[in-house]
């Protein structure tokens, strides 16, 4: 790349701070949660010494305090792919693909975010995007209403879409144009307190699908919540209430556990929004929420089937009165996971990275499998930090839609994953996660077996 271009993680660095920036505006209670996820961290980090060396050995102590995820939701294939092209300036681009309709909301989604470690480590902002699916609307009239009202509306702003273009034309854009970008795309995501729509074609909206009323009534996608991420979310969400919040009722995902798996949120109820309808009548709105998340390890295929398995065999059992039972009951039921790194890695069910360890005295075995791979790490030849999972979970995700949508729960919808549709509309294939993870520990084995060949 020219040198005079700004690199992608610098723009992405900069407009996740500045979306976190705007997000403080709009929703106060964001920043609370911010202070209270840091001074978490830091409790955290005093006081386990082995957690704030393995971080660091990783590097992801430097990016905790700048990471976070956000959401949006489109409405037209148009908008869809338009965002594709304005995340992929940032160095962000689709990952995996989530079906939300088997949960009963109208949506499929991926996740944009930066792909390689380098990127990863500079700044992993991610942003989950959803896609209502507008052929799930039963009305007809009402699904071609929505339709028309959306294709009336511009998401991206002309400056931004310029410069996107420019971006794609040139391969980068210089300082000036990037700090112009970042200021232009950040008015993609702005709240308006006015909607689009009149009151009675809200109502309409509404009563079929509250996300269908979110998405189709404003001018534009707006952020619907960023997400920090603690080192300790049992600690938050208990602490939490102390500072004016209230959770939601459970932490999605899986349990606490000794070497913590994929991810685990919980998230603070949608406020109710002052708006105005187009015919000057004054409304309410919900949509823009908090949310907190804590990560771990990736898994393998093999490991991702156990969760999966785990998870649907907990929820067979009665629902738990609160938090903590809930909590107890997964726990016991998450006793079948292995919970140490050498079974994670010798059972093949979690994701690692693999590092020399330069001047140790050991000869490189003929052929590397899981007995030779673990007498080098044995040996102090090799060490491995657990791969962080930078992905989603669509169980969790439908939990944290719903406990959006306020209780109001609708039957799953009688369609299937269209996956093909989605990509048809982004424009793009989406990149398989897993495969994603795999490529990442393999090349960081291959190096590390390089670097300990040089020096034998
Ligand atoms: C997205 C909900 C999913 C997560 O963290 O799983 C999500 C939305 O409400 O638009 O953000
Ligand atoms: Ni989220």
């Amino acid at each position: 790349m020219d040198a005079a271009y700004v690199s992608a993680d610098d723009i992405r660095d900069q407009f996740s701070k500045a979306m976190s920036a705007m997000y403080q505006q709009e929703v106060p209670q964001y920043g609370t949660l911010l202070s209270l996820v840091e001074s978490v961290n830091r409790d955290v980090l005093a006081q386990n010494a082995t957690l704030a060396h393995t971080l660091e050995a990783s590097d992801e102590l430097a990016r905790l305090s700048v990471e976070r995820h956000g959401a949006i939701r489109v409405g037209l294939p148009e908008e869809l792919s338009l965002l594709r092209r304005m995340f992929a300036v940032m160095g962000m681009h689709p990952v995996g693909y989530y079906d939300l309709a088997a949960a009963g909301v109208p949506v499929h989604s991926t996740a944009f975010r930066p792909v390689d470690d380098d990127a990863l480590k500079r700044n992993p902002f991610r942003v989950f995007t959803s896609l209502l699916r507008l052929e799930l609307i039963e009305n007809p009239q009402l699904r071609e209403q929505a339709r028309d009202i959306l294709s009336r509306r511009e998401i991206v702003t002309p400056a931004a879409q310029a410069l996107i273009a420019r971006c794609e034309a040139q391969g980068g854009l210089n300082a000036a144009d990037a700090r112009a970008f970042v200021q232009a795309a950040l008015d993609t995501f702005r709240w308006h307190h006015d909607a689009t729509v009149d009151r009675a074609t809200y109502d309409r909206l509404h009563q079929e699908h509250r996300l269908i009323a979110d998405v189709v009534s404003f001018r534009g996608p707006h952020i619907n919540h960023l997400t920090p991420r603690t080192l300790d979310i049992d600690a938050v969400q208990q602490q939490m209430p102390n500072v004016g919040i209230d959770p939601k009722a459970v932490i999605e995902g899986p349990p606490r556990r000794r070497c913590p798996i994929l991810l685990r949120q919980t998230s603070f109820k949608a406020l109710e929004e002052t708006i105005t309808f187009a015919d000057s009548v004054a409304g309410h709105h919900t949509a823009r929420f908090g949310e907190i998340e804590q990560r771990g390890v990736a898994l393998t295929q093999k490991g991702r089937a156990l969760y999966d398995q785990l998870l649907a065999q907990s929820q067979q059992l009665p629902p738990a009165k609160d938090n903590s039972a809930h909590q107890a009951q997964l726990a016991e039921v998450f006793q079948a996971f292995p919970d140490d790194h050498a079974t994670l890695r010798r059972e093949g069910l979690a994701f690692f990275h693999y590092q020399a360890v330069p001047d140790t005295n050991v000869s490189l075995p003929a052929q590397i499998n899981v007995d030779t791979l673990e007498a080098l790490i044995d040996q102090g030849a090799l060490t491995c930090q657990p791969m962080i999972y930078e992905d989603f979970l669509p169980v969790s995700a439908a939990g944290i839609f719903q406990s959006n949508l306020g209780g109001e729960q609708r039957d799953e919808y009688a369609s299937q994953a269209n996956q093909a549709q989605f990509e048809r509309d982004l424009g793009a294939s989406v990149i398989d996660e897993i495969a994603l993870y795999e490529q990442r520990q393999q090349a960081s084995l291959d190096e590390a077996l390089s670097v300990l060949g040089a020096t034998h």
